[in-house]
């Protein structure tokens, strides 16, 4: 962060009419390329601000002192990244945690932020609290996505979690709760899915990763998933 505030210090003394009277509207590093990434990056309103971006990149100063735009633009870029990211985190933070129940931590990959939330919900009650924090229940799609569910299950201390797959639609046919279709990739235990007792629905996840049809109307914990760029 300190360095961080230093960067855009020094930015701003770049900026400073008088600092380099060298300098011509022609050099690389007049105003009009970095006020606009600066006023991103510093942002006085929060919300609504979002991420500067940078101006588009201006002739190469012929004379004068050297510049040292490509530097301060290169830090600028990085600042600009920090900022993005830390604004998706932010962003995730206010949206996805305000409950007490969700337990501490979130596990994430590239794309992905999965909330495992210790709340007894049905199934689709569970969805919903998913959706209202923006995302949906986590649907385990490849081997990765579910042995990282499975650890984050084991790690918490949980037996069992409703996930993101069920049969409501049609008797038999398992679709994620985004509606897509399952592809080769499935997780099912041995002797599942059953539908015992002509009522199981709804999908849970043991901590060992394997899958269980279950009745939607019990009511258990539950993992959410979040697309990074949507959060
Ligand atoms: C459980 O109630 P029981 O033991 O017959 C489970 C079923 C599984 C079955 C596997 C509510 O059924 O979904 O298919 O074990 N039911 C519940 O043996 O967890
Ligand atoms: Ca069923
Ligand atoms: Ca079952």
């Amino acid at each position: 962060m300190k360095q961080r505030l230093a960067l855009i210090g020094l930015a701003f003394l770049w900026l400073l009419p008088g600092g380099h009277p060298q300098q011509t509207a022609e050099d690389a590093c007049s105003l009009h390329i970095l006020v606009p990434g600066l006023k991103g990056a510093v942002g006085d309103k929060g919300q609504k601000g979002g991420v500067g971006r940078h101006g588009k990149v201006g002739p190469i100063g012929s004379k004068g002192i050297p510049c040292e735009c490509s530097q301060l633009r290169k830090a600028i870029g990085e600042m600009d990244n920090q900022v993005t990211q830390l604004t998706t985190e932010l962003k995730f933070i206010k949206n996805a945690l305000p409950s007490p129940a969700a337990v501490a931590g979130v596990r994430e990959t590239d794309s992905k932020i999965y909330l495992l939330v210790k709340e007894e919900k049905r199934y689709v009650d569970a969805q919903l609290s998913c959706q209202g924090r923006g995302g949906a229940l986590g649907m385990p799609k490849d081997e990765a996505a579910n042995g990282l569910m499975a650890a984050y299950i084991a790690q918490a201390g949980l037996a069992r979690v409703f996930i993101g797959i069920n049969d409501l639609e049609r008797e038999g046919t398992f679709v994620y709760a985004d509606r897509s279709p399952m592809q080769t990739f499935s997780k099912w235990r041995s002797g599942e899915p059953n539908n015992a007792y002509d009522e199981e629905d709804c999908v849970e996840m043991v901590a060992s990763g394997g899958w269980n049809d279950v009745a939607c109307h019990v009511t258990m914990h539950f993992l959410c998933e979040f697309d990074k760029e949507h959060v």
